[in-house]
């Protein structure tokens, strides 16, 4: 892979007030800058306070980091500069750095390079993202498994037992005359389906691992004045929704963001289900059916006080609860009882919940993260379905699973990828 010839810079912190802000330099001439700011360098990744100037001027008295390549993040020359995080420090030094010829980052430039270089592959640079982004601790650990390149392992593991198959393969093809020629083409064509049994398995794992990324989405579903919304305030632990004794208040669908036992979760309190000939209403009632149609767990919020309570046609939930535990109940309720007016049963409500949660992502093997992998693993197992029962054929279909199974690892194709991988990355990453 090519050295990039530019040296680049971005702050790797947030922007805004801050004790310290960190600025990144990576490329051929991170040594020159640090030098020509922070006089002769330091021992590598020693911290060191320094001065900082340019043009005779002060500019900040800061630690510097000097990691040289390739023992750094992107395995080019790389600096640091741990100067005051404010706006002034931090525009004076962007201002000297460019003058130094120094380019701006792009997103995720950094990290392109660690992958360009080989220090990462792109499902680690991939993590990385993910835990910069994680919101919760299952996603943090996802993160941080991935990062230590637990899908990197499975994915390269096929891409190598697929190559050895594709080299029996082409055995195959040179020795056709004699025996040899049929042993390996068996082999290779074993391998094969071998790999296509384990990509399947891989694959249907329920999508817990996008889930887990993305957040997993709830709806709470129920008559009009079951308490939705009373619910999701107590979720939130706020009045995000509007909580009235008329039937009928909730229209819009209301969502909210929260961390469910380390899991990330989407709640949707929705409209009350009913015949309605108010047009308004009904078109919520349209928008609850359809935002527990795309859940991935629905719960069905009953009245415990209302003798007519049943369940509404056409909807199966995954959980049903009785509000009102407080009000006298004309007949017994099978399942969770709880009260939103005084808290009575709301812990083993979301203890439920939280089972019912756990079970959709938890996964004990690394799960795929990403349908930008699991694009790929289709495509190769398109490839592998029908090994060809010639041996050219059969070799063709190997270089395709090769291909596509490279892709998502980053070792074919590489900047056509790397472009698409990229662009979602923030700068200074
Ligand atoms: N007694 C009693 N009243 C409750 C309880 N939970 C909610 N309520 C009341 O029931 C009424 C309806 O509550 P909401 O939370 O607005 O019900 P909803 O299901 O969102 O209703 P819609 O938006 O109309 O579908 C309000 O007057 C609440 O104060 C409870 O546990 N006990
Ligand atoms: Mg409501």
């Amino acid at each position: 892979m090519t050295a990039s010839l530019s040296t680049i810079f971005a702050s790797a912190t947030a922007p805004g007030r801050a004790g310290v802000g960190i600025v990144r330099l990576s490329g051929p001439r991170a040594g020159a800058i640090l030098a020509a700011l922070a006089g002769p360098l330091p021992p590598p990744r020693r911290a060191v306070l320094k001065a900082i100037t340019y043009k005779d001027a002060l500019l900040d008295r800061a630690l510097v980091l000097w990691f040289p390549a390739p023992a750094s993040f992107t395995g080019e020359d790389v600096a640091e500069f741990h100067v005051h995080g404010g706006r002034a420090v931090r525009e004076t030094l962007f201002g000297a750095l460019l003058e130094l010829s120094c380019k701006p980052a792009e997103p995720g430039e950094f990290s392109r390079r660690a992958v360009e270089n080989g220090v990462l592959d792109l499902t680690q640079a991939e993590a990385i993202a993910d835990l910069v982004d994680a919101e919760t601790d299952a996603q943090r650990l996802a993160a941080l498994r991935q990062y230590d390149g637990a899908l990197a392992d499975i994915y390269e593991g096929w891409r190598t037992r697929l190559t050895r198959a594709l080299a029996r393969a082409e055995a195959a093809i040179d020795f056709s005359d004699d025996g040899v020629g049929d042993t390996e083409f068996a082999a290779a064509r074993g391998q094969a389906l071998e790999i296509y049994d384990e990509i399947a398995w891989h694959l249907d794992d329920g999508g817990r691992g996008e889930m887990l990324r993305e957040g997993l989405r709830l709806a709470i579903i129920g008559p009009p004045n079951a308490g939705k919304s009373s619910l999701i305030n107590a979720l939130a632990r706020r009045d995000i929704a509007i909580v009235a004794d008329t039937p009928g208040t909730t229209r819009d669908v209301i969502e909210l963001r929260l961390d469910l036992g380390g899991y990330p979760v989407h709640v949707a309190d929705t409209a009350g289900l009913r015949e309605t000939l108010d047009a308004v209403e009904a078109e919520g009632v349209r928008r609850a059916l359809a935002q527990a149609r795309d859940s991935n767990l629905v719960l069905l919020l009953l009245d415990g006080s209302d003798e007519n309570a049943t369940v509404p046609e056409g909807v199966a939930p995954h959980l049903i609860a009785w509000n009102k535990a407080d009000l006298n109940w004309s007949s017994p309720r099978d399942g969770l009882h709880l009260s939103l007016k005084n808290g009575a049963g709301l812990d083993a409500l979301i203890a439920a919940l939280t089972r019912l949660v756990a079970e959709k992502l938890d996964s004990k093997s690394p799960a795929l993260s990403r349908p930008r992998h699991r694009a790929a693993l289709m495509e190769a197992l398109q490839s592998l379905e029908h090994p060809s029962d010639e041996a050219e054929l059969l070799a063709e279909d190997l270089r395709l699973a090769l291909r596509a199974i490279g892709r998502i690892t980053g070792r074919v194709d590489v900047e056509e990828v790397l472009d698409s991988v990229f662009r979602d990355f923030c700068i200074g990453k």
